[in-house]
Order: C-alpha cells, then sequence, then structure tokens
C-alpha cells in the first residue's frame, strides 16, 4: 500500500475499449455489498462534476480535438480533482474505492498508445494524486477484435455512437494492450490479469477468488 494513512482498500479495473470493466463493477458491488463491505464505485475520467465536465470534453468534443499533451492534462486535471474530493477521504475514512480506470489507463493510453514519454507522463501523473497507487488492480485483457465485437453489439442496442478513443484505430488498441500486459508483468503483485473473454459471471468469480480472502 502506498499510503500508511490509508485504512480503506482502493481497487481498479483496467483494460482497452470495452473489455467489460463496467459490467463487472456492477457485479463486484452487488458481492460486496453482500458482504456487508462499506464502498463506493467511482470512474475515470469523471466522477466529480468537473471531472465528468472533463469527460465531455476528451470523448466526444470533436471540434478541436486536444492533442496529445493537452489530453493528457485534461485527464490528470479530472484525476487531481477525484482524488482529492472523493476517493483520498473515502478511502481514510475506511471506505473501499472500486475505480472503473484509474493511472494505468493513462500509461497505456497516453505513453503507449499515444506515444508520449513514458517517465514524463509518471511524473505528470505523480504530480497530479501524489502518491496514491491501487492496492490491487485487474487487467481485463481481451483480443481488440473481440472488444470491437462487443462494442458494435452494444452501439446496435444502445444507439450510443463510439467515442474518440473506440475510434482510433487497430494499431492504437494493439499498443494498448501490450502496454497494459507489460505493466502487468512489472507489477504482478498489484495487478491481476483476468482473461475477459470469458462469461461475466467467470469473470467475476476470478476477480472475487482475490478479494474474498482480503475481506
Ligand atoms: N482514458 C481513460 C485515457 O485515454 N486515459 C486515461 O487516463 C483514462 C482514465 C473513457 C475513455 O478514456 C480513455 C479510455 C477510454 O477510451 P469510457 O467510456 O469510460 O471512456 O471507456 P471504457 O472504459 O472503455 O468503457 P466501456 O463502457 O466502453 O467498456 P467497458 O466498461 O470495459 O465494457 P462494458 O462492461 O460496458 O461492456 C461492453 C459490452 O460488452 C458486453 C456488455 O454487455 C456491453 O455490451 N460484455 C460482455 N459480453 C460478453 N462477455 C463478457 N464477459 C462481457 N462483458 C461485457
Amino acid at each position: 500500500m502506498a499510503e500508511s494513512c490509508r485504512r480503506g482498500l482502493f481497487v481498479t479495473l483496467e483494460g482497452g475499449e470495452g473489455a467489460g470493466k463496467t459490467t463487472q463493477i456492477g457485479l463486484l458491488g452487488e458481492r460486496l455489498g453482500a458482504a456487508g463491505v462499506d464502498f463506493i464505485v467511482t470512474r475515470e475520467p469523471g466522477g466529480t462534476p468537473l471531472a465528468e465536465s472533463i469527460r465531455h470534453l476528451l470523448k466526444d468534443y470533436r471540434e478541436d480535438p486536444p492533442n496529445a499533451k493537452a489530453e493528457l492534462l485534461l485527464f490528470l486535471a479530472a484525476r487531481a480533482q477525484l482524488v482529492e474530493s472523493v476517493i483520498r477521504p473515502a478511502l481514510e475514512s475506511g471506505r473501499w474505492v472500486v475505480s472503473d480506470r484509474f493511472s494505468d489507463s493513462t500509461f497505456a493510453y497516453q505513453a503507449y498508445g499515444r506515444g508520449l514519454d513514458l517517465e514524463s507522463v509518471r511524473q505528470a501523473n505523480a504530480f497530479a494524486c501524489g502518491a496514491l497507487e491501487p492496492d490491487m488492480t485487474f487487467l481485463l485483457d481481451l483480443d481488440p477484435v473481440r472488444a470491437v465485437e462487443r462494442r458494435l453489439g452494444r452501439e446496435a442496442a444502445t444507439g450510443i455512437a463510439a467515442d474518440r478513443f473506440e475510434t482510433a484505430g487497430d494499431g492504437f488498441h494493439s499498443r494498448l494492450r501490450k502496454g497494459f500486459l507489460e505493466m502487468a508483468g512489472a507489477n504482478p503483485g498489484r495487478i491481476k490479469v483476468v482473461d475477459a473473454s470469458m462469461s461475466p459471471r467467470e469473470v467475476s468469480d476470478e476477480i472475487w477468488k482475490y478479494l474474498a480472502p482480503i475481506i
């Protein structure tokens, strides 16, 4: 654990587009609730009014799309706000925080994906959120081709159009996956790789195998 004053557990779900993070957070929430864990769920970018506004700019504003550095700084602005007003207070009061994405997404998308220097991205991220690091991260690993199929299925069902990241091209999504897997290889204690091609219930069981003993 990166910060000794914390009492709640900080859990993040990571992965490429459409890997099933939102679905898994719903299932995990049911299990945590049944186990009597006091927790909150949040997402990145987002989770506060300011950060949700930044989310809209990042995902859907196409009139003057941010360049790679501007994009990075917008993600970090949203994170700085979320960490100080939501995540840190919750952890310090003993609540668990379950977040749909966190810093690993920035390293994967803005460094591996967009090509920004990884060390510079790490330093900028540390400035934005201090020493805060998740206690446990589940990387939902899915072949980008399968992810596109899922996304198209969801688009057909909901009518919600793809955002700037979902339409970024195959090379981008392959680099993300490589980046996530490299980070998992370098941090095996924190980042658990879960095969996201399994059914939602099987993926949830796999995640629960790690969390149940902690509870
Ligand atoms: N980003 C984010 C950065 O570039 N840098 C950063 O620092 C951060 C924090 C956020 C975007 O911002 C980028 C990453 C993102 O591109 P978002 O909408 O939050 O945008 O994007 P995602 O996190 O990718 O969210 P999605 O909703 O698109 O994907 P999920 O949550 O991974 O997937 P989910 O659960 O919605 O499932 C997708 C579809 O698949 C089905 C679901 O029913 C749904 O239709 N599904 C399954 N089907 C079969 N088997 C399973 N196991 C399934 N699980 C889900």
